[in-house]
């Protein structure tokens, strides 16, 4: 044995209780009691709580976007996210058009060989079929283990957004192939409407990207994306879900049978539209935006009740100067916020303030993301798989601020956020990679995660 992590409680999706871990060869080998010590590190758990790294199923790293490229880089995301207690990220590649998405994975795999600190997948965004030939290269792609492809109803202008037509033949194909489908859901037209008429109306302030992109529009593309996925048969992913209207259609299609998943993000648990009136209101434009109390308020309680599969971050920073861009009119702020440090140890402590279980947190931040995109090595502390491990101690308090991230992005909406408990230890495959504060892992490290189709 290698590793030896005692006396702590262990928490799964369903049980909490004390035992040891072994770890052998960066997997987890054994679950007990007394085992022999020789030879092995012997991590002292007591009082403290171990739980699974957690995967953040949701990050856009080093991403060409709004003008610029996403702040953190594959070296610093991944660093962030190891001291967040992230052991596994899934990044969106995307596709320029015309390019071969295989091309493009490899090109995303040679750079994360030598600059993830932690395990990496991939979803693939697919913005242009290339005439049909993209559909046949997802077949490859599932073979060599990237079974998920998302796409946008939105960014028209970007060149990022696919029709309905397209979105149909991606359904079509991912549900033949053992894969699944990831939408973005708003409704373009309707954006681009409400952003003719502010601009005509010299409504340029953050607030009007809230007022651009309601409730509304994002309930009419979660609607449509519900409607197409339960008509052709083939399972969907909806990330950051955000919107109370939304949410209900498509937890109705789950519970008519629908093989539909909902994924949240932090932010929308944490803030309500209200933040774009705030003075830093543009460092909050992301899309979808924050909602109202309304659809906060449901977000939650599907949370409690079940509707809601996963947590995951969206994380898109990018520099105070680049959202500055956007002072006067808000169409020119880059999307997107920091978050991949923030989201394990924010939901732990919604968790030990008695919001909801800390069984609850691992069922969403960990283990859920794992088996809806066949990450079988990952998501439990379970004996074989690999030994991705948090220690996190309950009773230590701590504030956010852009000074204790480790990411490379130099502002953060998460400042001055109080947490009640914390992450104190990392463990990559048996690596210890973060300990209390301090980054300790390296680049290179991060493996490929090959996943498994549905079928
Ligand atoms: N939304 C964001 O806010 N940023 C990245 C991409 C996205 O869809
Ligand atoms: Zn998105
Ligand atoms: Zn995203």
């Amino acid at each position: 044995m290698d590793l030896i992590i005692k006396n702590g409680t262990i928490i799964s999706p369903v049980a909490t209780y004390r035992a040891d871990i072994a770890v052998t060869d960066g997997k987890i080998t054994a679950i007990g009691r007394n085992f022999p010590e020789e030879g092995a590190i012997v991590i002292d758990a007591g009082n403290k709580l171990v739980l699974p790294g957690a995967i953040d199923a949701h990050t856009h790293l080093a991403m060409p976007f709004g003008g610029t490229i996403s702040a953190d880089s594959y070296m610093s995301g991944t660093r962030a996210a190891a001291c967040g207690g992230v052991t596994t990220v899934f990044d969106y590649p995307l596709q320029k058009k015309g390019m071969k998405i295989l091309d493009l994975i490899n090109d995303k795999k040679a750079i994360c060989e030598k600059e993830a600190c932690i395990d990496y997948a991939f979803h693939c965004c697919i913005t242009d079929l290339n005439g049909g030939e993209i559909l046949d290269e997802m077949e490859k792609a599932v073979e060599e283990g990237i079974t998920s492809f998302k796409c946008f109803f939105v960014y028209k202008k970007e060149g990022m957004m696919v029709d309905d037509g397209t979105f149909a033949k991606l359904l079509i194909k991912a549900k033949e192939i053992g894969a699944m489908i990831n939408i973005h859901a708003e409704n373009p037209d309707l954006i681009d409407l409400n952003i003719e008429k502010f601009m005509k109306e010299g409504k340029t302030s953050p607030w009007y990207h809230y007022l651009s992109r309601p409730e509304f529009v994002e309930a009419e593309a979660d609607k449509r994306a519900v409607h197409w996925a339960k008509n052709l048969q083939s399972p969907l992913y909806i990330v950051h879900m955000a919107d109370k209207e939304g949410l209900e259609a498509a937890i109705d299609a789950k519970k008519e049978g629908h093989e539909i998943y909902i994924e949240t993000c932090p932010q929308y648990l944490e803030f309500t539209c209200d933040v774009y009136k705030r003075e830093d209101g543009r460092n909050f434009v992301c899309s979808p935006p924050m909602k109202g109390q309304e659809s906060q308020d449901a977000l939650w309680n599907a949370i409690k009740t079940g509707g809601i599969d996963t947590i995951a971050t969206d994380h898109c920073p990018f520099q105070s100067y680049e959202k500055d861009w956007g002072k006067d009119d808000f169409t020119k702020i880059p999307n997107g916020c920091a978050g991949i440090e923030n989201m394990y140890p924010y939901m732990l402590s919604a968790a030990n303030e008695g919001k909801i279980t800390f069984n609850k947190v691992v069922e969403l931040c960990c283990t859920n993301s794992a088996k809806i995109f066949g990450c079988t090595e990952k998501g439990s502390l379970t004996v074989g798989k690999d030994a991705d491990i948090v220690i996190y101690d309950p009773n230590k308090e701590f504030t956010i601020s852009v000074d204790n991230m480790h990411s490379d992005y130099d502002h953060t909406i998460w400042e001055g956020k109080k947490l009640s408990g914390y992450p104190v230890m990392t463990f990559s495959r048996g690596k210890l990679v973060y300990k209390d504060g301090k980054f300790l892992g390296e680049p290179g490290w991060g493996k490929f995660v090959k996943r498994v189709g549905r079928n």
